[in-house]
């Protein structure tokens, strides 16, 4: 019987050369193919030596190293599932989703473990492990001992593979379960559809907690036998100095942006580049000309979900319009219909749906609100708003739900809302997202007081810091009398941005 297993194609993928480099870090450090091999043979053997239950989840929120790398593929070698958190996520945030997952194994850096291991116990992990950025902590104490002989287990397509967590517009965040089959034709149709090369070098400069740096350039460097050049954090004059040495480059339009205030950034530096590949947020056509200008490359456009991995993408050969996120990938059937479910004519605006071997299998433990999500005819919906013009490009014009993209992260107000709202002396919050030249949008929370109440914004913002991940924290606090409101009486959001779009200007 055929493995479906991700991590079998991935390993099929690698070179003859097993001593090749298969990662160089930015500390120094080159990781063969041989040592990705052993190391995850060894990462699988412990986990697999930990009698976890078919399914078992291991959550890990560590910093970026070739080891949390090694973490995730053996994760998949072992059959389990692949559960990674932010590391801005503080204990709140964690005790959410390690109750709702229910982990079998925790995974953390040492300065966490304290309250970490607290909140895993309770939710009833049984297996806590640390590990760091440094080469050290108890998982690969732990694996020293194990063999570097492994079998890799038998999975199929439809097998859980990662849950990604993505909040709701309303109510907690949601685990989108994706299976070895979704993420691995996701891989082999980008490899195909970016023409991915003999001989490419990618520069890996993201967080490795979300699809981008996760999935979309970790698969693509592996499932191509590609080396990476690893950066444990994004540094625009590492990038610039790297980028001789490699073909391929992905980023969210904040690295974009960054890389163009570096003086060294020129046509020169890119000689041997072939791809510089953006999403997760929109890329503003004044990003994408001046890169055109300044390093003579188009970037790629692209578009996806954690849900879905990615969906559309603009072409390799053939013309990358900036603006537009280019053409549904293979296998993937898109529409744009309106509210009365029907599809809309060319050009105009409406909600964006989606089908293909790359949709997610649901949420996690939600099937009520998985069902709410497709159409009767099994079409995703993104809850992004489009259109498609007479040459087939599709264009993300805004959203129905209500979310912030911040530097590729998604905000989501409601949550900070909630948070505000449960503040003494908070009547009622409003956050909205308004342009930001460096994080493309940011959240700004505008609120009223209770009768009597004096709020302080500045305590409001220290507040939040305590409780929420840093790129959550609203930039502006704003205290009012009132907020605008249509005749229904609910908050018009729209006036609120529009209020305060030239905030950052
Ligand atoms: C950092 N800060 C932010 C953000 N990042 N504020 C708003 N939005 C952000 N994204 C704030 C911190 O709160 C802090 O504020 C200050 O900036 C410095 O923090 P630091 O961590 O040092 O920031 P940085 O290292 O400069 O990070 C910026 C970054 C990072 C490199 C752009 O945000 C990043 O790596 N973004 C990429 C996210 C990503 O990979 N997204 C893909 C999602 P203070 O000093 O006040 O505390 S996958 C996806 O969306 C789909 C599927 C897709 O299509 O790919
Ligand atoms: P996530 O929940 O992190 O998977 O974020 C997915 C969302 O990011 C999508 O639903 C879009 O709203 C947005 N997104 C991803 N890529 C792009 C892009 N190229 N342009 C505009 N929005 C994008």
């Amino acid at each position: 019987m055929k493995n479906n297993n991700l991590f079998a194609a991935l390993r099929a993928a690698f070179p003859k050369d097993l001593d090749a480099v298969a990662v160089e870090t930015d500390t120094g450090l080159n990781y063969s193919w041989r040592d990705l091999e052993r190391a995850t043979a060894m990462m699988a053997n412990l986990l697999q030596s930990l009698d976890l239950p078919q399914g078992a989840r291991v959550a890990v929120q560590v910093e970026k190293s070739v080891e949390a790398l090694m973490l995730y593929l053996a994760t998949l070698r072992a059959g389990y599932v692949f559960l990674p958190l932010n590391t801005a996520y503080q204990s709140a945030e964690i005790e959410y989703f390690i109750g709702n997952a229910e982990p079998s194994v925790v995974v953390c850096s040492r300065k966490n473990f304290g309250w970490v291991s607290k909140i895993a116990f309770k939710a009833g992990t049984q297996n806590v492990f640390t590990l760091d950025d440094d080469r050290t902590g108890s998982l690969l104490d732990r694996a020293a001992h194990c063999s570097d002989r492994h079998e890799v287990v038998q999975r199929s397509a439809d097998d859980l593979a990662a849950i990604l967590y993505t909040s709701g517009t309303t109510g907690r965040s949601k685990g989108a379960m994706l299976s070895h089959g979704n993420m691995l034709s996701n891989a082999l149709v980008l490899k195909d559809y970016w023409a991915w090369q003999p001989g490419d070098v990618l520069i890996h400069a993201l967080p490795i907690f979300h699809v981008h740096g996760l999935f979309v350039a970790i698969h693509g460097a592996l499932i191509n036998g590609s080396k990476m050049i690893w950066l444990a954090r994004f540094d625009p004059k590492l990038v610039v100095q790297k980028l001789p040495e490699a073909t391929v480059f992905m980023g969210v339009p904040t690295l974009y942006v960054r890389l163009l205030a570096e003086p060294g950034l020129t046509r020169e530096a890119c000689r041997h580049m072939r791809l510089f590949v953006a999403g997760s947020a929109p890329l503003l056509i004044e990003t994408f000309t001046e890169w055109q200008e300044r390093t003579g490359h188009t970037i790629l456009e692209r578009y996806g979900m954690s849900e879905t991995a990615m969906l559309t993408s603009n072409p390799y050969d053939g013309e990358r319009r900036g603006g537009t996120v280019g053409f549904a990938l293979p296998g993937v059937s898109l529409r744009v219909q309106d509210d009365a479910g029907q599809p809309v004519p060319t050009g105009e605006i409406g909600s964006i749906q989606v089908k293909g071997p790359n949709v997610f299998r649901g949420y996690w433990r939600m099937p009520e609100k998985t069902k709410e999500e497709f159409t009767a005819d099994g079409y995703f919906k993104t809850g992004d708003v489009g259109k498609i013009d007479e040459r087939g490009y599709i264009t993300i014009v805004g959203r129905s739900k209500d979310l912030i993209i911040s530097g590729g992260y998604n905000v989501y107000p409601a949550e900070i809302e909630g948070y505000i709202n449960d503040m003494p002396g908070v009547a009622e919050s409003a956050v909205v997202g308004v342009p930001h030249p460096d994080f493309g949008e940011v959240g700004v929370a505008i609120m009223i007081a209770k009768p009597g109440a004096k709020l302080d914004g500045e305590q409001i913002i220290a507040r939040l810091k305590a409780q929420l991940a840093n790129f959550k924290i609203p930039k502006r606090c704003f205290i009012v009398g009132e907020l605008p409101r249509n005749t229904m009486g609910k908050v018009q959001k729209n006036v609120l941005r529009e209020q305060h779009k030239a905030l950052f200007a």
